[in-house]
């Protein structure tokens, strides 16, 4: 090999091993085989060689031109290697590491109440009804045969809301079952779980609160019916196979006739299912046929029972909360005692078979 092409040979081979990444390879490779590269020149010149020497200066420059192509190849392998062996050094991770678990918050006692009494009711074949919080005062009172003058009105201490007519916000959540008989044809088996409101504030009361009402139309069903499914619907909610539960005569404008409903208790103690004392829990009855006339159905051929219940009291009593305060003031402490976790759902309806 000439000495010129000795020098080159030297100069390029040391280039294509000095790049040290891609970058500064993939600039050895243009300068020695790009268009305007080293060995491209040689090779452009050829044509002006003489005859007698082109045939051996050509085989020359192809043996260069395979033997840089032969130690970029090598050069590109070993700095590709490099470069994954530094990758993954850098992006190292232990993959047996537990892993970081996002906060989780807790079902509020009040939605847990309400989703084990949907699934007790639900493994009786009632459905879940929803309706607005703010409703008219036909909605609310004229259709449940509470008139304009009737004292139970004053005793609701409702919030009017101004406009003509004024709008209430419901002081029960009736009304749904109102809405549900007048849009749907008997059988009819709901519960109507939801917030309510009364303008009374003190220990005991606030002025938002929640309850469950529940309503079963169909034919020929009797006070026999309520009693039985307000029993089961008890036991399975406490979990307590022999609660007493006791039904007592009263009176309501929108039942005829009217049950409040006791379970047995111990005053003293606060245990629930034992003692000698009632402890009231539910108000119940046959649905006035005033209601269910009101309402698009023809109480001559159909009956039902309805009944209501107060969620923050029926929660207080399972889970020996004394306060009703907490309930309404987000305190996370409050809420990581009380709560449920999410991941545990509400599936009592088994208590009801068992
Ligand atoms: C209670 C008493 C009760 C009802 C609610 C009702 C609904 C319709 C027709 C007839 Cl649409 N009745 N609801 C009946 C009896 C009692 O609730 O102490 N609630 C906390």
């Amino acid at each position: 090999m000439s000495d010129d092409l000795q020098t080159v040979r030297e100069a390029t081979l040391a280039s294509i091993n000095a790049a040290s990444d891609l970058k500064a390879w993939d600039a050895a490779r243009v300068a020695v085989l790009g268009k305007s590269g080293t060995l491209t020149a040689m090779l452009k010149e050829l044509g002006r060689t003489p005859p007698e020497q082109r045939r051996e200066r050509g085989a020359a420059l192809n043996a260069l031109r395979d033997e840089f192509g032969a130690a970029l190849e090598a050069r590109r392998a070993t700095l590709q290697a490099e470069a994954l062996a530094a990758q993954l050094a850098a992006e190292r991770m232990d993959v047996t590491l537990p892993p970081r678990l996002a906060p989780v918050g807790t079902i509020h006692p009040i939605s847990r109440t309400m989703e084990e009494i949907a699934a007790i009711f639900g493994a009786m074949g009632f459905a879940t009804a929803e309706g607005p919080d703010i409703e008219s005062d036909w909605h609310n009172f004229s259709a449940l045969n509470i008139p304009g003058h009737h004292p139970a009105r004053d005793d609701h201490d409702t919030f009017y809301l101004p406009g003509d007519p004024p709008r209430v916000l419901r002081t029960h959540t009736s009304p749904v079952q109102v809405r549900t008989m007048l849009e749907q044809a008997p059988p009819i088996r709901v519960i109507v779980p939801g917030r309510t409101f009364r303008a009374d504030h003190d220990a005991t009361h606030s002025p938002m609160f929640h309850q469950c009402e529940g309503l079963l139309i169909d034919r020929d069903i009797t006070l026999g019916h309520l009693k039985g499914c307000l029993i089961d619907f008890l036991r399975a909610y406490f979990g307590i196979a022999t609660l007493p539960v006791r039904f007592r005569a009263s009176y309501f404008p929108f039942t005829e006739p009217s049950m409040e409903v006791d379970i047995g208790w111990n005053r003293r103690t606060g245990e629930i299912g034992a003692g000698t004392d009632w402890l009231e829990i539910l108000g119940s009855g046959m649905v006035h046929p005033k209601v269910l006339a009101n309402c698009g159905i023809d109480p001559r051929e159909f009956q039902g029972f309805a009944f209501g219940m107060g969620i923050e009291r029926i929660t207080m009593l399972k889970y020996g909360m004394a306060d009703l305060r907490p309930f309404y003031e987000s305190d996370l402490r409050w809420l990581r005692h009380y709560g449920f976790s999410p991941l545990a759902p509400a599936i009592l309806h088994e208590g009801l078979s068992g």
